[in-house]
């Protein structure tokens, strides 16, 4: 299989992404192939300290953030990383082409349990606060029993799986291109207590079941339940609810790079009142409302809480 399946690099150079967007994806891609060697040592516990939003932070989200952030700044691409697990934005090099924003650890709460979790990456020209539209490029990485990464720099979404090649080096493979969610929805995911979820939306949820007879997808890991959206259709949401009128995922690290490429896969986003990649926050922090998945169910869900935009 290894010889005839494009890298990541060669996939990147014949889509002809410009040279210092490949230099950047790669680069992160291979860091976070190496980063893997290095999580047992950072699996139990916590860090004892707590991240900006007050919460206990664990020792690999910690690590983890650490490491992406230097190997980013080391490649000379970046000025500025927006981390979710950083106080402040980080600065690189000044006249550096990129933006970088960075969820460096989606799932947290699945690290002892062993169950999926992964990074998620939005990359800009220029610099916060941006609509997720301005996104040069976006990609996700996924820790689960395969090592996968889905990027896009606008020119259709597209998974690799790592895989060692013929000298036992470990490379991104790819494994499906210009990936599509599937007509007809198969699974849905959605979060939040279903008894603070608003009526309208709890009628919308019972349909998903009874009229649309999708099954129930969800991990608690935001990118390894979009994965499932990608792959088999349907939708994903965190709702506002009435204890989280702003939902729990955050615009600017999570829903903005991921509606990116959801949206280059044929899916659509939104907010409660537009797509995620028309949204902006003056505040980078932000939490949003999200809803991911096949356009008729976003059209449903509109109709659902009576809603056009
Ligand atoms: P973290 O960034 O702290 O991991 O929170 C995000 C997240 O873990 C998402 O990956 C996931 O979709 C959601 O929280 C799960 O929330 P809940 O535990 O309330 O179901």
């Amino acid at each position: 299989m290894a010889e005839e399946v494009l890298t990541l690099s060669q996939h990147l150079k014949v889509s002809g992404v410009a040279q210092d967007l490949r230099r950047l994806i790669v680069s992160f891609a291979y860091v976070s192939l190496d980063a893997q060697h290095h999580f047992p040592k950072y699996l139990r516990g916590a860090a004892g300290d707590k991240n900006k939003y007050g919460e206990a932070v664990a020792r690999l989200d910690e690590w983890i953030n650490g490491y992406y952030c230097d190997e980013l700044v080391k490649t000379g691409l970046v000025r500025k990383i927006y981390s979710e697990e950083l106080r402040q934005p980080l600065l690189g090099s000044p006249h550096a082409p990129f933006i970088v924003t960075i969820d460096p650890l989606d799932g947290s709460s699945n690290i002892n349990t062993n169950n999926s979790f992964g990074t998620i990456m939005g990359i800009y020209r220029d610099d916060l606060p941006q609509a997720g539209r301005k996104l040069v490029a976006a990609l996700y990485k996924l820790y689960g029993p395969l090592n996968t990464l889905v990027y896009s720099a606008g020119n259709g979404s597209h998974e690799f799986v790592k895989h060692y090649d013929g000298s036992g080096n470990a490379q991104f493979l790819l494994l499906a291109e210009n990936v599509k969610l599937p007509v007809k929805g198969e699974v849905f995911g959605v979060g939040g207590d279903p008894l603070d979820w608003s009526p309208k939306f709890l009628k919308f949820a019972k349909d998903l079941f009874r009229v649309e007879k999708l099954k129930v997808r969800y991990s608690g890991t935001f990118v390894a339940d979009f994965s499932q959206i990608l792959h088999r259709g349907g939708i994903f949401a965190y709702p506002q609810t009435r204890s989280a009128p702003r939902g729990k995922l955050r615009l600017t690290y999570e829903a903005a790079p991921m509606a990116f490429i959801l949206e280059q896969a044929g899916g659509k986003s939104w907010d409660g009142s537009r797509s995620l990649l028309d949204a902006k926050a003056l505040d980078v922090d932000a939490r949003t409302p999200l809803y991911m998945g096949n356009d008729y169910l976003i059209e449903k869900l509109k109709k659902a809480l009576g809603k056009r935009g």
